[in-house]
């Protein structure tokens, strides 16, 4: 059975996001979107609430499964029992983060391969960052997530004064 992992931080979960997990899950058996917990950046949501998200828009994706994680994505995979991640590339800039990170776990797990995905040209500029960045000033960011996620994402800039 041929599974892969869809790593990242999903803080929040864009409509750039869910393109890649939808296009992905067409390619595997299974998909497991593997949510980083990480501690050391201040997410606006936490882990449970960003698996919470993402289960919420990923429901008609039957072979789509939502799981956190801590500490290194190498050792998430192996748990899994699982050789491929797949990640998002928009713009050349991403390109030099993401050579580095599979070039890193490569090192450390050479089983580990991992394919990317282009990403649809509507979503090239979109970003979790941007969203909130846009959402702090009262921007309108029904463009980039769902409305449901758009709400949340209001609510929790009122609760955190921001
Ligand atoms: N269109 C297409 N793809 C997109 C879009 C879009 N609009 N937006 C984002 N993506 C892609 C990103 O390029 C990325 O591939 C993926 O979606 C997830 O994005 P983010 O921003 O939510 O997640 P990241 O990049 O913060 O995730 C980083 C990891 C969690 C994978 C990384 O930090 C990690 O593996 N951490 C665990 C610790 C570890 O193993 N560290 C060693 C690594 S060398």
């Amino acid at each position: 059975m041929a599974k892969a992992i869809y790593p990242g931080s999903f803080d929040p979960i864009t409509n750039g996001h869910i393109d890649i997990i939808e296009r992905a899950s067409k390619m595997f058996d299974k998909l497991i979107v593997g949510v980083l917990i990480n501690n050391t950046k201040d997410p606006l949501f936490t882990p449970v609430e960003r698996v919470d998200m993402i289960k919420s828009v990923v429901g008609h994706l039957t072979n789509v499964e939502v799981l956190e994680f801590a500490g290194l994505l190498v050792d998430f995979a192996h748990e899994q029992n699982c050789n491929i991640l797949v990640r998002g590339l928009r713009v050349i800039t991403d390109f030099e983060y993401e050579l580095q990170l599979a070039q890193t776990n490569k090192i450390i797990a050479p089983n580990l391969e991992t394919v990317f995905l282009s990403s649809s040209l509507k979503y090239s500029y979109l970003s979790s960052s941007i969203v909130k960045e846009i959402a702090v000033y009262n921007g309108d960011i029904s463009h980039f997530v769902r409305d449901h996620i758009r709400e949340k994402v209001t609510k929790r800039l009122i609760e955190k004064g921001l």
